[in-house]
């Protein structure tokens, strides 16, 4: 049986997402009659109870705790903040040209779990009355880049590399944190609040499905797409009752 014990915090330190260096270089094409993949990610398990991370500065903004964001289920198992990419795609869609957007509100960041394209804009923006800083780490140690945010203050940042990007608040805030996800192609998604996803306009092919969450690892399947039609998924976490030792 599966207990809360198997998904408590301690139980399982931050699993990285591993990049596999590709051979080719993704090439933009025109996608005619593309499939889709969509579906659901689901937590099989005993759902622990929401917990709270402590607030040692600026209380009269942040308040005396914030929720912990770490694992977010509904009442159905659907899993929030999954990230799940398309792997072995070499050609297809282009890169969203938009800027990403990730936020400090309510001294959180917003969106907590976001994928972004190599050379995507993403746009860093403080909307809270105090100090933010955005310190962003690939796989959590190597600092890309550490920058103050005034309030009221917004920057733009592109990658040049894919891989996970750990993001942390510097100034005391030491229950703020971000994974962003990117890609060397547009073919990802993050699961919604019911752990459901979308991918469209992909090339018809078999491929792999791959999904990152930030507490409970990473896991690849198969996947086939067919021409103009959609390819329905449903996808379970269990909770692993490994690890858990001494806990
Ligand atoms: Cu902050």
């Amino acid at each position: 049986m599966v207990t809360h014990k198997a998904v408590c915090r301690r139980a399982l330190p931050l699993i990285l997402f591993v990049i596999v260096p590709s051979v080719h270089a993704y090439r933009e094409i025109t996608v005619e009659d593309g499939g889709s993949i969509s579906g659901q990610v689901v937590f099989d398990g005993q759902v622990p109870p929401p917990t709270t991370l402590p607030v040692h500065k600026n209380r009269a903004v942040c308040g005396e705790s914030v929720p912990d964001e770490s694992l977010l289920i509904d009442a159905h198992g659907g899993l929030r903040n999954v990230v799940v990419i398309l792997d072995g795609i070499h050609a297809g869609k282009g890169h969203p040209t938009l800027p990403a957007l990730l936020d400090n509100k309510n001294c959180t960041f917003v969106p907590r779990v976001q994928t972004i394209a190599v050379g995507q804009p993403l746009a860093l923006r403080n909307s809270d009355f105090i100090l933010h800083n955005v310190h962003a780490r690939r796989n959590g140690h190597k600092t890309i880049f550490n920058l103050g945010l005034p309030y009221w203050s917004e920057k733009t940042y592109r990658f040049t590399q894919p891989g996970h990007v750990l993001v942390d608040c510097d100034v005391l805030h030491t229950w703020m944190q971000a994974h962003i996800i990117v890609t060397d192609h547009p073919y990802t998604a993050v699961t919604d609040t019911a752990g459901r996803f979308d991918i469209s306009h992909i090339p018809p092919g078999e491929y792999g499905l791959r999904l990152w969450h930030e507490r409970l690892g990473e896991q690849t399947r198969s996947v086939s797409v067919r021409t103009a039609q959609e390819t329905r998924v449903r996808l379970t976490y269990t909770a692993r009752a490994q690890g858990d030792k001494g806990h």
